[in-house]
Parts: C-alpha cells; structure tokens; sequence
C-alpha cells in the first residue's frame, strides 16, 4: 500500500555509456518533487523491462525528464547527424512507459526532452535541431555555460487549457535549454504554449485526465510561482487518482 499522503511519482533516468558508464539525473528533479510533496522513484531506463514495470507499478504519477536527443529514426526515415547521445534502450522505456500511463490514466509530466519522446510515442514529429529547421527560429539552446534558470523567452499560453488553468495567466517566462522541438503534434497532443518565434513549448492530451508536456525546465526555476503550480498541480492530481498500471 503507498501512502495517500505523498504519492509515489516515478521520475525516468537516462544512461551514459561512458567510462564508466553512468545513470544521469539532474538533482533538480527530486527537489521539485519532493517540494510539491510527492516521493520520486527513479526509473533507470536501461533495466530489463520486467524490473522497470515492476518499478512501475508503485507509481501514481509518470515525471518524463529531460536528457539526450530521441533517435530521428522513430518520427523520420532519415536519421540526422545532429542529434547526439541516441539512446535506444531509453527511447523504447519510455515509449512502453507513456503507452501503460496513457491506458491506465496515470497522470503524466514530460520535460524537454520528454515532451518530445510523449510526441513521438503518440505518432508526432521532431525538429532534429530547430534553429536550423524551423523558419525563423531564435536560439533555443541556452546551455551549457549559461544558467539554467535564466529566463530567456516568453510563452503564449492557450486560454482555457489545462496548463493555462493551472498557471492561471496567459503568458509566462522561461529558461530555454534545448536543441530539438516538436515540429508536426500527435493527433492525441493539443499545443497550448508557443514561443515567440512560433516553436511549440507546450502540449496537453485533451482527451487524457492529466498530461502535460513542456519544452523548458520547471524543475530548474524552483523560485518560480508558475513552475510551482505546475507540480503542485501533478502530485496533486497523481494523489487523486492513485491509480496503478
Ligand atoms: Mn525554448
């Protein structure tokens, strides 16, 4: 039995096949859980699927964190030199892990790099770099010699959407620390934060309880009222639910 008080929000963890190799997971993450009151249970992505569903299945709330580029191959045929630090074993985790939240009503958070893999597992696409593909783009990559709460560009937020509910404003700054973005949405993912220059920063699944896709880090603006309600808002909703894959 968890808990009702602090629910258990699994939080998924990359993999450096350095030497040696390493799981790599910002500390920033468990901080902004553990403040909105919720207990991170990290999700190593590499383990053999048995053990990370079992790992799983403890959990009442999917954090999808940021990391290295998704492989173009899953939305492209093409694969593009410009993505780095392809994990495949990650890429396909995380694909199995949206997919049982999605079915089971788990609600999910994805951060940087994981509202680009909640994008490519619904069936939508990439920027493989979106400076350079995106028309028009401003610099998005603010890393890594700058800080990562700087904030660098302001968001269009959708009136009415969940996430704009939830900040309860209709514009907000971020920090800007990524390379790729989503370039055409999954039929199942509806943009409700725009950039500027028109780079989608911003994604819910309208017809899912709780899924909330962002391209910047919250995790890392810990003095940020709009950053706080947003996980005040996920353990909040995962407390609720309580639900089990
Ligand atoms: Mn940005």
């Amino acid at each position: 039995m968890k808990s009702s008080t602090s629910p258990q929000i699994g939080i998924t963890i990359g993999h450096n096949a350095g030497s040696p190799p390493v799981y790599e997971l910002g500390a920033a993450y468990l901080q902004a859980v553990t403040k909105a009151g919720g207990t991170p249970l990290l999700l190593p992505t590499s383990l053999p699927h048995d053990s990370l569903l079992s790992l799983f299945q403890q959990c009442s709330g999917l954090l999808l964190s940021g990391g290295r580029d998704v492989d173009p191959l899953r939305y492209q045929t093409r694969p593009d030199p410009r993505a780095k630090g392809i994990d495949h074993d990650r890429d396909e985790a995380e694909i199995l892990l949206i997919e049982i939240a999605l079915a089971n009503g788990i609600p999910i958070l994805a951060i940087c790099r994981g509202i680009q893999i909640l994008n490519v597992a619904m069936g939508g696409s990439l920027y493989p770099d979106v400076m350079q593909d995106h028309p028009g783009a401003q610099k998005h990559d603010f890393y890594p010699n700058l800080p990562r709460d700087a904030y660098r560009h302001t968001i269009t937020l959708a009136s009415g959407s969940l996430l704009q509910t939830i900040m309860n404003t209709d514009m907000i700054q971020v920090n800007s620390l990524h390379h790729q973005s989503i370039k055409s949405p999954a039929s199942g993912l509806q943009v409700v934060g725009m950039a500027e220059d028109d780079t989608i920063e911003a994604v819910v699944a309208p017809h899912k309880d709780w899924v909330i896709g962002v391209q910047w880090h919250p995790e890392c603006l810990p003095q940020d009222t709009h950053a706080q309600k947003l996980f005040a808002a996920f353990i909040e909703t995962a407390r609720k639910r309580n639900k089990q894959p």
